[in-house]
């Protein structure tokens, strides 16, 4: 199996419940190494550059607000398989569809708090590292 990165951001309502650590321990756990990590409160532009492939869909203005709403913690996770073993880790999209034990069904309230963001593919990854890790 190949050795991958994926983005991950533990979004502002899981780092308001102050879970990181918890989120931070089932990555290790699953194998998932932090190769580079940042908190930040991001600005308009920088979620709005970052959610652009959503920039036409309905919920664009709400995921936005929501990503700016507080902090968030940013992390780049490298291992094996690491874009689909993450996006396991965390669960479907909307907590109430996730399965019980991930992230989303333990730490999530709804479809736009929903804890968690991971990169979708590879390729996906790859733009989202460089986006907020230019040099990892
Ligand atoms: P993410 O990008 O955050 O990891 O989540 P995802 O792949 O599971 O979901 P995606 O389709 O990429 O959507 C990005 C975020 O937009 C919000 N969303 N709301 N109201 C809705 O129908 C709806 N659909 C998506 C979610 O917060 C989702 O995480
Ligand atoms: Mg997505």
């Amino acid at each position: 199996m190949a050795i991958e990165r994926t983005l991950s951001i533990i979004k502002p309502d899981a780092v308001a419940k102050n879970v990181i650590g918890q989120i931070y321990t089932r990555f290790e756990n699953a194998g998932l190494k932090i190769v580079a990590a940042r908190m930040t409160h991001l600005t308009r532009a920088e979620a709005e550059g970052f959610y652009a492939v959503h920039s036409e869909r309905p919920f664009f203005k709400d995921l936005v607000d929501f990503m700016i709403s507080g902090p968030v913690m940013i992390q780049a996770l490298e291992g094996e398989n690491a874009v689909l073993k993450h996006r396991d880790l965390m669960g479907a999209t909307d907590p109430k569809k996730a399965e019980k034990g991930t992230i989303r069904a333990d730490f999530a309230d709804s479809i736009d708090a929903n804890a968690v963001h991971g990169s979708d593919a590879v390729e996906a990854g790859k733009v989202e590292i460089a986006y907020f890790f230019p040099t990892v």
